[in-house]
């Protein structure tokens, strides 16, 4: 095997022997081989100039299959790859057998690096198109970009070419984002700031985590009359502001903290635990029993339920057993990461604009100096309680805008308001950095200057493949000064390094102190 697609990557370079996400070599070929034959059903699709709704979703859903905690089941990859060859079939077997793929990892240093970059971008884009999918929204640029992108994948190009390509790519990515920001939106009405618990009620609930709110919202409907509450956990916090997910009055709060706490936050919680989407860690023998997979996640010997008709699903089997173990005999008190016991969420584009004025009078008052975008994923590297000292230390004149799992590392902070404004904006999920670019692009235009002229600075931490795909959309837009951590991507070679350092200004996060200093000094 051989895989460095994600920042716990095995000594910083490769996974080589196994995964440290837990991936074995045999999923982590198999995932390769999926990427191979995708590749090729994207050319001949390319070859006739067409595309169909069938290899669409075969395309999104198998990239998002590969993505870092997704899929760890190697029966579930080759009945998909099955489907693939299926698709290809339809085309022309004979014209499949031709196609050579290259050697995804092998070549000049610079071009693996290169090539990687935009494969991982795609896998990530892949995650945001499959949500958007899921929820009946669909856009023809960003489908053709997908059989493009692999195309291209499958290419030899010089360094600049490559360059251009990704930054391309980062474009059509911005669309994607924008697409599900639409989807999610329209589907569920814009996000309203609303303020969660984290302790859990007495009797039977089920705990659900992951990005997909369609599937929150069947199961909320599913479990509405059962007595079954329902709490969110890691990325779907952020549900609670959607005013169409938080009218069930059984959406109860959120249990626990990021991904990388579910190990101990599962081991002895009497409930089941569906997961939606990455991120999956192999579970303990403790509570294997209580994981219920969906969709492209998968796992060996765990219950999964799959789509019965146009997108439903059937969530008896994980309801009947949140009332089978009955959940706590009383109320149970919990606390975040530093103790907390309220979080606030729900502060998208809609809701902070809606401030926008008020937001304006602050800077222009001197009150808000300025503003951070601390956000990211979160992860077990020690290297990550930079971003909570960090935001411990943001000055009481300035905001903290937030999103993605990385968050839960700060949001149960009291750091108080400016003129009404809460200091800390929790803007939603990783698929909602969208929000966080139209505030900065509305902030932009409204003092007539760039974003990089905006007293906005963007600290962003990285585990995945969808932030592969946010950065470089914030560099297709030509975001400068940003700060990255808590280590470079191990795919990012020294020549794209420092091409990025100066031709960007991408800043290695250093200690907290030294980087805010020189952040304010700027
Ligand atoms: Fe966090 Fe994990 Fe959101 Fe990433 S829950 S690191 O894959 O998707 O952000
Ligand atoms: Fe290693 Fe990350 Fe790949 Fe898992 S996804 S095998 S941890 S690089």
């Amino acid at each position: 095997m051989f895989c460095f697609q994600c920042q716990q990557t095995a000594g910083g370079s490769a996974c080589i022997n196994t995964g440290v996400c837990g991936k074995q070599p045999s999923t982590s070929n198999l995932q390769d081989e999926l990427v191979c034959e995708l590749i090729k059903l994207a050319e001949l699709s390319k070859n006739e100039n067409k595309h169909s709704a069938v290899a669409d979703r075969l395309i999104i859903d198998g990239l998002f299959t590969t993505l870092t905690n997704v899929n760890f089941d190697d029966n579930a990859i080759k009945e998909f790859m099955g489907r693939v060859k299926n698709e290809q079939n339809k085309i022309s077997r004979s014209e499949a057998e031709k196609i050579q793929v290259i050697d995804l990892w092998d070549g000049d240093t610079d071009i693996v690096s290169l090539r990687s970059t935009l494969l991982f971008g795609l896998k990530g884009m892949a995650a945001y198109a499959h949500h958007a999918m899921n929820l009946g929204y669909t856009d023809n640029e960003v489908l053709k970009w997908f059989y493009k992108g692999l195309c291209e994948v499958n290419r030899e190009h010089s360094v600049t070419e490559w360059i251009e390509l990704i930054m391309e790519f980062g474009q059509v990515n911005f669309k994607c984002m924008e697409l599900l920001d639409k989807a999610n939106t329209e589907s569920f009405g814009n996000p309203v700031p609303t303020r969660v618990n984290v302790d859990i009620k007495k009797g039977p609930f089920i705990v659900v985590s992951g990005h997909d709110l369609n599937d929150l919202s069947q199961l909320l409907e599913q479990t509405e009359k059962t007595g079954v509450n329902v709490y969110t956990h890691c990325e779907m916090l952020p549900a609670h502001g959607y005013p169409e997910l938080n009218k069930y009055h059984n959406l109860a709060g959120n249990f626990g903290t990021a991904w990388q706490s579910q190990q101990t936050e599962f081991e002895n919680i009497p409930a089941p635990v569906l997961f939606t989407t990455n991120c999956l860690m192999p579970p303990r023998p403790s509570y294997k029993d209580r994981i219920y997979t969906t969709s492209v996640v998968g796992y060996d010997g765990m219950v999964h339920i799959s789509c019965t008709r146009a997108g439903k699903k059937d969530f008896t089997p994980i309801i009947k057993h949140a009332q089978k173990l009955g959940g706590y005999e009383h109320d149970r008190s919990m606390s975040g990461i530093n103790g907390g016991h309220m979080l606030t969420t729900g502060f998208g584009h809609s809701a902070v604009l809606s401030q926008a004025g008020k937001i304006i009078d602050a800077i222009n008052a001197g009150h808000v100096k300025h503003i951070f975008l601390v956000g990211g994923c979160d992860g077990a590297h020690p290297g990550r309680n930079y971003y909570t000292e960090f935001v411990k230390q943001t000055p009481m004149d300035t905001l903290v805008l937030t999103l993605a799992c990385g968050k839960y590392r700060f949001n149960d902070l009291d750091l108080g308001e400016i003129d009404g404004i809460p200091r800390i904006l929790d803007m939603g999920q990783c698929n909602d950095s969208y929000s966080a670019i139209k505030v900065a692009l509305a902030l932009a235009d409204a003092f007539h200057c760039s974003i990089n002229d905006l007293p906005l600075t963007l600290v962003l931490s990285w585990y995945e493949q969808k932030a592969v795909c946010i950065l470089l959309t914030l560099l297709s837009l030509g975001v400068r000064n940003m700060y990255i951590g808590p280590t470079l991507p191990a795919f990012m070679s020294e020549t794209v390094v420092k091409y990025l350092v100066e031709n960007y200004k991408l800043n290695p996060i250093t200690a907290p102190e030294q980087d805010m200093d020189a952040i304010l000094k700027r």
